[in-house]
Order: structure tokens, then C-alpha cells, then sequence
């Protein structure tokens, strides 16, 4: 078997998406999901350009091979670009492997490790009464587990907030790439925030008691200490997991953090290659992988990343929101599937275009998300449908202090 094509195609139903369909010269297709979120051309150009020429007349059984050649040849190692065209090939093939096999892709990663794969979901609100119907609705959708974002006195927009406004007044919900010529800008203040968050967590668990995972974001906006203090003030509210309270590129920064909490950590979803985790994972800094498969050079690379971490009792919670197309979560959820050390997956339900275009068969229900027992990943394209929502420039947005500096957004 040969490659014979693969096109890129660019759509923009809900969202902007990037998607690699390869064929072979048996017919058979697979694909793959690129998309970089505000730098989606990119990811594109990288795909288009430099790697779809490559690609023609390989064997497409040979993934580990592929996956290689495209990491060393390239020269230009790791970076969110190179990764996710990566993942774009590496995906793609096993989906055409599972096809050309006739199994689900979860099959040929070693079968089912568990029935079901627990999914938590984004609940939010500007004020207590907002988050709590928003709690609420979350658990009449089946979900089990869930992430709690809330507006923060003093501050005009945080991130993860759905029914605050945006600067062009349209409602983003949890999308954060705003359809704007211009980042929109934000404002921040940590000291503000570290008041308020206790006391939220602590009306939650009053609310809806001990037993209910709860998970909070704190998108990358606190030092080292201040991530500490957090940890430590939440400690009473037994989170499910602390996400990315540091910037973490700096991975010894979260020695500090872990010696003053016993909050669950989490962090990854900016992180592309397993050099990334090499001292959080060693020194078991972090109990959760937040990686994306898009984004972290897809199935190959990323089993085993999770591999190297369940030496460390160290679990996956792979990231998910709408950013990562259908494609994407397909392949998250057939790995989650398979591992042994799964913790949990983000879940972000897609709008009604993007299910139009692309068509799933990964189930949800009361709490646990299933990949389906199509061959391959169970995600059809319907490129008509997609060349019916042309790519629409978008930027996440950017936050400062109160005195004007750019913070981390
Ligand atoms: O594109 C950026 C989003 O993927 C990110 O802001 C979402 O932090 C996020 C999460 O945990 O889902
Ligand atoms: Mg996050």
C-alpha cells in the first residue's frame, strides 16, 4: 500500500479547524487533526508546503518510521507547529492502519482497558448563583465530574468565564479565539483572584457536597509561590486537580509548588514533546498530563509520554476543549481507551456546524465518553460542508496588570 494524496482542508464551522486526509492507492482514508488555535495557517503552510510532498509513496503502515522521519529530517525539532503537523501524519495513519484492519483504533493500541472514559465538563459563572446553574446543568447532561471558572471582583474578563462579554458583544461561551482582527485584551490581577477563589470552592462544596470531582484552572497566571498559597488554601475543598498554576516551561518551578500543597496537579496543555514533562515527571511533580494529542505529535508520541509517566504513577487528563476538532478527541479518546494509567479527559461538547461537518461516533452518557466501534478513529469528513465555512481569522486574547504590563494569559 501507497499514500497516493493528502489535503489539507481548513474549515471554519464553529471554529477554525485544520484537518489532514490522507489516501492511499487502496482507496482507504484517514485523518488527521493540526489545528493550532490563532495560529491555525500555520500549522497549515507546515503541512502543505513542507510535509505533504514527503508523504506521497510512503508506506503508510510504517508510523513509527514516518513519525521519525518527519521529527529528524525536519532538523527543526519540537515547537506547537512542527508538533501538530506531526500529529496531523501520525494520526491519519492510524486511522487508515485501523481501517485497513477492520477494528477501532483502541483494537490495535491494545484493546480496552476500562468500559468507559470519565469526561469532565466546564461549568462557569459571573457570580455564585450563575456557577451554580451552571453546576447544575452540567450534571443534567451527564456529567460527573466537573471544572469550576468564576468571574473575580475587580477584574473585567477571566478566562473561562462563558456569559461574560467579549469585545465584539457576541457570546464565546467557553471559546476563548475571539473572531477579531485584534487580540482582545483582558485584564489581571493575581492577589484578587487568590482572595476569591477559597471562598468560591468552599460555597461549591457546600452546595453540592463532598463526593462531586471538582477541577479549577489557573491557565498558566500564578509564580511559583503564589501557586503554592493557592494549593494550600484549597486543600479543604479536595480537588480533582490544580491545572497549570505556573507557567511551566520552567518545570524546577513546580518543586516549590508540590513541597507546600497536597492539591493534585496538572499541566501540559501548552507542552508539545515528552522533554517537556523530563524533570516533572522524574521528580513526580505533577499527578496529571494535560497534553493534547494534536499538539504533542499525536498517538505514537504520546503513548508513550504516558508510558514514561506511569512509571510514576502519573495519569492522563488529555486535554480537550472545542479547539481540538473531532478528529482530535477521536484519537484522545481510543488512547484513553487503551492505557492503563488514565485519569480523566476534558470534554467540551462541539456546536451544531461542527458536527455537521465532521460526523462522530464517540458516545456520551452519564458521565463516561466511548470512542465507538467504527474502524479506525469513527470520524468521517464531509468536505462539501466543509468548503462551505472558509477559514475566519481568529485571536486568542492577552492579558495585562492593572499597570499596564502584559501578564500571561
Ligand atoms: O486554545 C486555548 C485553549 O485550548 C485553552 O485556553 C483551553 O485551558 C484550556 C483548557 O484547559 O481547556
Ligand atoms: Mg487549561
Amino acid at each position: 500500500m501507497k499514500i497516493a494524496a493528502a489535503d489539507v482542508i481548513v474549515t471554519s464551522p464553529d471554529r477554525n479547524f485544520v484537518t489532514l486526509k490522507i489516501t492511499t492507492d487502496d482507496g482507504l482514508t484517514g485523518l488527521g487533526d493540526g489545528t493550532l488555535n490563532g495560529r491555525e495557517l500555520a500549522v497549515a503552510s507546515y503541512l502543505r508546503d513542507h510535509v505533504v510532498p514527503l508523504l506521497i509513496g510512503r508506506d503508510p503502515h510504517r508510523i513509527e518510521d514516518t513519525w521519525q522521519f518527519l521529527y529528524r529530517s525536519a532538523y527543526w525539532r519540537r515547537g506547537p507547529v512542527t508538533m501538530a503537523a506531526i500529529a496531523a501524519v501520525d494520526v491519519a495513519l492510524w486511522d487508515i492502519k485501523a481501517k485497513a484492519a477492520g477494528m477501532p483504533l483502541y483494537q490495535l493500541l491494545g484493546g480496552a482497558s476500562r468500559t468507559g472514559i470519565m469526561a469532565y465538563g466546564h461549568a462557569s459563572g459571573r457570580d455564585l448563583p450563575e456557577l451554580f446553574d451552571s453546576i447544575r446543568r452540567h450534571l443534567d447532561e451527564g456529567f460527573r465530574s466537573i471544572r469550576v471558572q468564576t468571574s473575580v471582583p475587580g477584574i473585567n474578563a477571566v478566562y473561562g468565564v462563558a456569559a461574560q462579554p467579549s469585545v465584539d458583544g457576541k457570546r464565546y461561551d467557553y471559546e476563548p479565539a475571539q473572531r477579531t482582527p485584534l487580540p482582545a485584551e483582558e485584564d489581571w490581577d493575581t492577589r484578587a483572584y487568590l482572595r476569591h477563589l477559597p471562598g468560591v470552592f468552599e460555597a461549591v462544596r457546600n452546595e453540592f457536597g463532598p463526593e462531586l470531582p471538582l477541577l479549577h484552572d489557573g491557565h498558566h497566571r500564578m509564580t511559583p509561590i503564589q501557586a503554592a498559597k493557592l494549593g494550600k488554601a484549597l486543600e479543604p475543598y479536595d480537588l480533582f486537580w490544580l491545572e497549570d498554576c505556573t507557567p511551566a516551561e520552567n518545570q524546577e518551578a513546580l518543586r516549590l509548588v508540590r513541597q507546600h500543597t497536597t492539591t493534585p496537579l496538572a499541566i501540559g496543555e501548552v507542552f508539545n514533546t515528552v522533554w517537556d514533562y523530563q524533570t516533572l515527571i522524574r521528580e513526580q511533580l505533577i499527578d496529571y498530563v494535560r497534553s493534547a494529542v494534536t499538539h504533542t505529535g499525536g498517538i505514537t508520541a504520546m503513548r508513550k509520554l504516558l508510558d514514561f509517566a506511569a512509571q510514576y504513577q502519573i495519569k492522563s487528563g488529555i486535554h480537550g476543549p472545542t479547539d481540538i476538532s473531532p478528529v482530535g478527541m477521536a484519537a484522545a479518546l481510543h488512547l484513553d481507551l487503551a492505557i492503563h494509567n488514565f485519569g480523566i479527559q476534558e470534554y467540551m461538547k462541539h456546536g451544531p456546524l461542527t458536527n455537521e461537518v465532521f460526523r462522530q461516533s464517540f458516545t456520551f452518557a452519564d458521565g463516561y465518553l466511548h470512542p465507538g466501534e467504527q474502524p479506525g478513529l469513527g470520524v468521517e469528513l464531509d468536505e462539501a460542508a466543509a468548503e462551505a465555512f472558509p477559514y475566519v481569522p481568529a485571536y486568542l486574547p492577552f492579558n495585562r496588570l492593572m499597570d499596564g504590563t502584559v501578564h500571561d494569559w
